[in-house]
């Protein structure tokens, strides 16, 4: 018994680390002042972060290549937790709509652009803020 307690002390708070690692990590936590509310300039700085990790080798543009590498990790990541659902911003298909001018990669004003147009499709009530009702539903979305 006396043994018994501080090893389920030791589990109960490496789960209550791992779980504030989890809340906090890096899948899309746009609302980074954590007032509940993504702004428009709080959704530009997550796009502007997820292009940049996107973009492996850093030249400014996702190409076909890093699109292929991003499916993959993407089905991937499907495939382990089919109850997960897809990050906001939706899947390579999303990805591949931003390529505006269709030559098969996105650049990062691409990819900005989609995601200002993508904010305001989400901004119901147009007051310019993501209200925690506006915001991406980030498990399984219906398609
Ligand atoms: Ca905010
Ligand atoms: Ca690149
Ligand atoms: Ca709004």
């Amino acid at each position: 018994m006396s043994r018994l307690l501080p090893t389920a002390l030791a589990v109960l708070s490496l789960a209550a680390v791992a779980g504030m690692a989890h809340a906090q990590g890096p899948r899309g936590n746009q609302d980074a002042n954590g007032d509940g509310v993504i702004s428009a300039q709080e959704f530009e700085d997550a796009a502007r972060a997820r292009f940049q990790r996107l973009d492996a080798n850093h030249d400014g543009v996702i190409d076909a290549e890093e699109l292929a590498a991003i499916q993959k990790r993407m089905e991937a990541r499907r495939a382990e937790h089919p109850e997960a659902g897809r990050g906001p911003g939706g899947g390579a298909g999303a990805l591949a709509a931003m390529d505006a001018d269709h030559d098969g990669k996105i650049t990062e004003a691409e990819a900005l652009a989609a995601s200002k147009a993508r904010f305001a499709a989400l901004d119901a009530d147009k007051d310019g803020v993501l209200s925690p009702a506006e915001q991406p539903v980030r498990r399984g979305s219906p398609n």
